[in-house]
């Protein structure tokens, strides 16, 4: 397990995430760079998914990216919820994740920090969430992967989980 930080389209991964929204048909941020990245049919895919709920996920070929799979979840929109109920959705974004990882028989995957960019969820507590749940489930793949974007996310990861940067 490892926290890196850059960008999950450049990642040779079994499956990366996506941070999408319930509609699973685009947007900015993180799920933007991905679907500019594997090019239209990954929305033509995502068309045929009719939507997914807050912390669950489903998966999609990735086209063009250098990952085999794209698996979409929905975070919480940290302030629609008490922090208690946005903790456990997100946590579950990341179990569901890896749930239909192993069911696919995936062994690398790549999270980004779901939530914690136009979703609001506090970047140092979604990076603890993410470490954590991710924790748990390292023994079920050969390389799980958490890939911070921004200098500030990676300082936090650097002072909190410096074993894994
Ligand atoms: N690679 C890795 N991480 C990235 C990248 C990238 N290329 N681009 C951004 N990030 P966000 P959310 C980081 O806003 O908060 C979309 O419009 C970013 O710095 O992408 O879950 C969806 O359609 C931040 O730390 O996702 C939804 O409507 C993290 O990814 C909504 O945003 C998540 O930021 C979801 O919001």
């Amino acid at each position: 397990m490892k926290i890196i930080q850059g960008d999950i389209t450049r990642l040779s991964c079994d499956a990366i995430v996506n941070a999408a929204n319930s509609s699973l048909l685009g947007g900015g941020g993180v799920d933007g760079a991905i679907h500019r990245a594997a090019g239209p049919e990954l929305l033509a895919e995502c068309r045929t998914l009719h939507g997914c709920k807050t912390g669950e996920a489903k998966i999609t070929k990735g086209y063009n990216l250098p990952s085999r799979f794209v698996i979409h979840t929905v975070g919480p929109v940290y302030y629609e919820h008490s922090p208690a109920e946005s903790e456990s959705l997100l946590a579950a974004c990341y179990e569901n994740s890896l749930k239909l990882a192993k069911e696919n028989g995936l062994k690398t995957i790549a999270f980004p920090l779901i939530s914690a960019g136009v979703y609001g969820y506090p970047q140092r507590e979604a990076i603890k969430v993410a470490v954590e749940t991710m924790k748990k489930h390292k023994n079920d793949f050969d390389e799980t992967t958490l890939i911070l974007f921004g200098d500030r996310e990676y300082g936090f990861a650097k002072e909190d989980y410096p074993e894994f940067c």
